[in-house]
This record gives structure tokens, sequence and C-alpha cells, in this order.
């Protein structure tokens, strides 16, 4: 193609002086597509010669596909009629078809006619506060912590309505950063791939603790507690409230207290993320129980709420960040930076599924219709790890133990397949799953639990 060509001349010690910036290593010449950019320093000068119908984000790399997201990419584009989603954390139904909880039409429809008569008085596209829709914020602290918890009474919990589970934790990770500089934050290991881009984006150090030990595919419980108590006083300790991702190995009662007695011990803070709330137990208050157990013994507590999966409002983008503080003064203040916080990254949050939460959660019918459907969805994940354990166990006949399948609970189960044979499982079975051998129960059916089965025995003994 020809270009013109273009020479540009501009002073070395403000190379934002020119509308090209260059990178350090690409210093003496870069590839700019077909064409070369060449520079040169002289006498406090650079430069430099450039094909002006070069694109200045020639030198932006490709991202690599999302190891989540990415996966359900490349399902989209496999046209075998056999292919299974394995890959994200949705709920499927026994037809493998997306889930709209019928309480949630309900409440659209409510809300429609709700939108129509606030169109009338001209009102409703309004912004939200900085802080979201106040109905809700009372909603999700109450869901999460119970409506007679002291906390509440005392004022002590700083709700603030996020971007869903994602935006919340960023959220909590930006008042990490900015009113604890210097702390770290410890992740299990392994855990939720996104949590470590969010603390790095959010410029919060973190190392990890010992967690799943894959010779018992159980949890390292001793490893875990001894990462814990020797972590620096006041680190940020991030656990899963429950339906542990990817794992789906989860702390019994007596575990919970005991990892409690370290992080009060050692003046940590612990940063619950809560995405499951119900998929665990199917009951939404005994899937909270970990965070109760915490603020009942008067601990501080961040907590990250999502309703993708429990309420299936997955591109609704719901969820809140929760601080529960020791006094009403400082859980005021921290709200307040919360919103200042969130203010220049996306200013207040979307209104459609904070209605619906708000109205599920408040109104007692759709709340106990919640509750029947949430417990049923839960159901059928524990119905089909039945039917994949009792299927894999009948036609293995190596005599390994797969019972783990099992033990775990929510919506994963963590196969133990390495990378290898989860390539197999996608490339000669078109089974999409992420690559750590995550595979996600709420996107298989019974009627597919054999053929799951065939595809695991295969990649599990004949790939290595
Ligand atoms: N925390 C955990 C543990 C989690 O698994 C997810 C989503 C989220 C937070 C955030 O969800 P949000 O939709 O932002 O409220 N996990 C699934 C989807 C994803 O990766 O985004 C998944 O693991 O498949």
């Amino acid at each position: 193609m020809a270009s013109a060509v273009l020479s540009i001349a501009t002073q070395c010690v403000s190379p934002n002086a020119s509308s090209l910036s260059i990178n350090e290593t690409h210093k003496g010449k870069a590839k700019l597509g077909g064409s070369t950019l060449r520079f040169s320093k002289s006498s406090g000068r650079i430069s430099m010669t450039v094909a002006v119908n070069v694109s200045r984000f020639e030198g932006i790399p490709m991202a690599p596909p999302d190891p989540i997201l990415g996966v359900s990419e490349a399902f989209r584009a496999d046209t075998n009629d056999v292919k299974l989603n394995l890959g994200v954390g949705a709920y499927r139904t026994e037809e493998l078809q997306p889930y709209v909880l019928n309480v949630v039409k309900k409440v659209y429809v409510l809300s429609l006619m709700a939108e129509n008569l606030m169109l009338e008085r001209g009102d409703n596209k309004e912004y939200l506060p900085i802080e979201g829709l106040a109905a809700f914020n009372k909603a999700t602290a109450e869901l999460l912590l119970g409506a007679d918890n002291p906390a509440i009474k005392e004022q002590r919990v700083a709700t603030v309505q996020g971007l869903s589970g994602t935006g919340s934790l960023r959220l909590g990770a930006a008042l990490i950063e900015r009113y604890f500089p210097g702390s770290k934050v410890l992740i299990s290991a392994p855990t939720w791939g996104n949590h470590k881009n969010i603390f790095n984006d959010a410029r919060v150090p973190w190392s990890e603790y010992r967690y799943y030990d894959p010779r018992t595919v159980g949890l390292d419980f001793e490893g875990m507690i001894e990462d814990i108590k020797a972590a620096p006083e006041g680190t940020f300790v991030l656990l899963h409230g429950c339906a542990h991702n990817p794992t789906g190995i989860d702390p019994t009662p007596e575990q919970w207290e005991k990892i409690a007695d370290v992080i009060q011990q050692k003046n940590h803070i612990p940063f619950f993320d809560v995405a499951y709330q119900g998929f665990a137990s199917g009951s939404l208050d005994e899937d909270a129980a970990s965070v109760r157990l915490f603020v009942a013994r008067g601990m501080e507590v961040l907590v990250a709420q999502s309703y993708s999966k429990n309420l299936g409002l997955y591109a609704e983008r719901i969820g809140a960040m929760n601080v529960i503080s020791s006094s009403s003064e400082s859980a005021t203040r921290v709200k307040s930076q919360l919103k200042r916080l969130a203010r220049p990254m996306y200013s207040n949050p979307p209104v459609h599924g904070a209605r619906i939460v708000a109205n599920v959660v408040g109104t007692p019918v759709l709340f106990d219709e919640w509750k029947a459907e949430m417990e049923m969805m839960a159901g059928r994940i524990k119905n089909v790890r039945q039917k994949l354990y009792d299927s894999i166990s009948s036609k293995d006949k190596s005599g390994k133990d797969w019972s783990f399948i099992l033990k775990q609970i929510g919506m994963f189960s963590y196969t133990g397949l390495n990378k290898n044979q989860s390539d197999n499982m996608t490339n000669k079975w078109h089974v999409y799953m992420t690559k750590d051998g995550r595979i996600s129960l709420a996107g298989l059916s019974l009627a597919k639990c054999e053929y799951l089965a065939d595809a695991i025995i295969d990649s599990y003994h004949n790939v290595s």
C-alpha cells in the first residue's frame, strides 16, 4: 500500500509533546504493521519517520481470551451438535437453556407497569444516588446478615450498590488501595481467576494461602491456617462465603470457627466474596452462616455480593459492597469514601437489577417464591452431580475413587483433570471447560451425564 512519509521532530524529554508516545523498549526501531518506524536521538531531540496510515495502536498486543468467558466464545464457534458448555458458571435448565426465574419475570412485569406510571410523572430515569437504590441496599444487607442482625440495627453496615460481584470486589479493592496502602490480600490457591486481575488492576499486592489438597481432593485446612497465621498483622484475607470457586470445597462449620480464631488473633480483616448465596445448600440463610459467624464475633468484615447466579441476573450487573464496621461513625465515613471511589469510576449504578432485587427480597410472597426456585436450581445441580458420579463410577473399572464429585458443593466440580486432559475434553469430546479442570454442573443435564462420564474417563486414563 502506498503511503506518504512524515517526519516528526520532538523534544526527547517530553515525548507527550508529540501525539506519538514511545515505549522505552522500542527505542531505535519499531515495527509498525508492514512499515518500520525509525527514530534517532541526537542532542536532546528525537526525529522519527513514520508512515501516516499506520495505526497509533500498532504497539498494543493482542490480549489472550479470558480463561472463563473465552470458553463460551470457543463454544459458540463449535458447530458439532454434541458440544457441551461447562465453562462459565451459569445455570441452565435440563434442556440446557438459560433460565429466567419466574419470580424475576413477575417482578419484571410489575416493574414495567411501575415504570409506566413513573414515566407519566416523568421522573423514572433520573440518576440513582452514587450509593445506589436505598431499598436495594437495605434488602441486600438484610439478606446477607439477617434482618435482625445487631450490626444493622446499630447502623454499623456501610452498603453501596455495586456492578455485580466483580464491580463490588473492585470497589473493595480500591478502598484497600487508598486507605490501607501496602496492605496485602491473601487469596486461596486456587481461586476464581478474576480475583487476581481485580487486585492487580487496583494495585493491591496479593499472595496465596494453601486451600486445595490434590492428594485428598479436599481442603488443606492445616496449610490454610498456617499461611493465614504467617501473614503480617492486618492482612486482608479473601474468603469465599460458600460454594468455593473453583473447587466446590467449603470449610465445615467447626473449621470456619478456627479460621475466625486465627484471623481475629492476627488482627487480619476478612474480605468475603459471596457470589453463590443459596447455591451451596439451597438455603439463603445457611449459605450466609460463614459471614454471620464473623460478624457475630464483633469482627470488622468486608463483603462483596452478587445476584448474577442466585437470581439469574447475570446481565443486570447487580451486587453490593458492604463494610461491617465496629461503630456507626466509621461506617458512615467508610460509606462516604466508597461513594467517592465509585464516582470517578462509573458515577452511579444502574437501576433495573436493583429494583428487581429490592422487590423480590422486600415482598414476602415473592421472597418465598424465590427461595423455592433457589431450592429447585440447587436441587437440579445436586441431581446431575449424583448422576455424573453414578455414571463415572459404574463405567470406570480402574478402581479410582471418584467420590470427591459428591463431596463438592455448589455449581462446580473440580475434576482434577490437568490442562492436557482438559484440552482433550474439548478437542476430542467437544466439552468446553476451564483449563484448571473445573466443570460447571449448572451447564449439565441428566441426559448428558453418560456422555460426560465417557469423556472424563477417556481424558483421565488416556492423556497424561
Ligand atoms: N466471585 C466469584 C467467586 C465468582 O465465581 C464470580 C463469577 C464472581 C464473583 C462475579 O460474578 P458477577 O457476575 O460479576 O457478579 N463467576 C463466573 C462468571 C465469571 O467468571 O465472570 C464463573 O466463574 O464462571
